[in-house]
């Protein structure tokens, strides 16, 4: 019987990961765990517990007494925040891994899930199609972290049998939880903005192409790769996982389908050098291939579900209901 941990699970990712692990396990079999409690009333559907990951004996107790089989380590400081406290950062998204790593080397667990990012990628890094494997060199500390971290997960792999598996995921897009630090989350913002009928201000470039995926996709690629025999996980670093490419201007065009209306400006910022050294698109071929992964949605699939579900989740504030 697994017993699945979620670190970090009250997160944008988290929160509806555990969600789907709940669904696919049963939610006695998962345990959520957060920094903050307040996360707590997020997760009636399983177990919770709080949760600091750079506490490392509480980490391996939790995982010994309650017989943790697998690991989805989803804590992380993200790109504009780490720039910031550059130090912090590399800290809590470097250590709180090799934690995870050496327990399940220790522990002998099953399976380790982390996310990777398309911030391993820097300036010199081919921008259109990104292949799965080229030059990196990224220049935020979040990619600094996110590359080395792979260097290790693919370490623990070879050289301890670690059963550790990853995605690069590009910005990831889900109405059901607001995303916290990114360079992606604008295209997050702006239905916020769209569905309070207030002028969105975007602090990208109008034409600045990102990789984008609306949440249902990451949730359905991660559970893939999780659930995928252990010999079609050919690539132990992270595989490239791509969704949509668009640009700002293109998400508002998107949005003004439905909400005709809506305005927008554009004020780029530090973040603009993060989104500039970035990919435009990614090539996940590797991923096609050995596990079978295909996206759904494309953008304006995404406008669609996201106007009709945001407004139940986030009542916009000028909405009496
Ligand atoms: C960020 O913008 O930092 C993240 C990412 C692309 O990993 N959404």
């Amino acid at each position: 019987m697994e017993k699945i941990l979620v670190i970090g699970a009250g997160g944008q990712l988290g929160s509806e990961l555990t969600q789907a692990l709940a669904n696919q396990f049963g939610g006695e079999q998962v345990i959520a765990t957060d920094l903050r409690d307040s996360a707590r009333s997020a997760f009636d559907f399983c177990r919770f517990q709080t949760l600091d990951v750079m506490n490392k004996e509480a980490l391996r107790d939790l995982v010994k007494e309650e017989k943790v089989t697998q690991i989805y380590h989803l804590a992380a400081v993200l790109s504009a925040t780490g720039e910031k406290n550059p130090l912090f950062a590399w800290h809590l998204n470097m250590d709180s891994l090799l934690y995870v790593l050496e327990l399940a080397k220790e522990q002998k667990l099953d399976k380790i899930y982390w996310p990777s990012s398309i911030a391993v990628f820097g300036p010199n890094t081919p921008k259109f199609n990104t292949p799965q494997f080229c030059v990196k060199e990224p220049n935020t500390v979040y990619g600094i972290s996110k590359q080395a971290g792979e260097r290790w997960c693919e370490y623990y792999f070879e050289k301890h049998g670690v059963d550790v598996r990853s995605l690069r995921y590009p910005g990831l897009i889900g109405y059901k939880s607001l995303p916290g630090g990114g360079t992606t989350d604008y295209a997050v913002d702006i239905y916020h903005k769209a569905i309070a009928n207030e002028k969105f201000n975007c602090f990208l470039r109008e034409d600045s192409y990102l990789p984008m995926m609306y949440m249902p996709d990451a949730i359905k690629a991660t559970l893939d790769l999780m659930n995928a025999p252990r010999e079609s996980v050919k690539i132990r670093s992270s595989y490239n996982l791509a969704g949509m490419s668009f640009s700002p201007k293109e998400i508002f065009e998107s949005i003004k389908k439905h909400v005709p209306d809506f305005q927008i400006e554009f004020n780029p910022d530090f973040r603009q050098a993060i989104a500039d050294s970035w990919p435009d698109s990614i090539d996940d071929s590797r991923a096609r291939e050995d596990w079978g992964w295909q996206p759904d949605y494309d953008l304006d699939g995404m406008t669609t579900d996201i106007l009709k579900n945001l407004p139940s989740y986030f009542p916009p504030k000028n909405t009496l209901i």
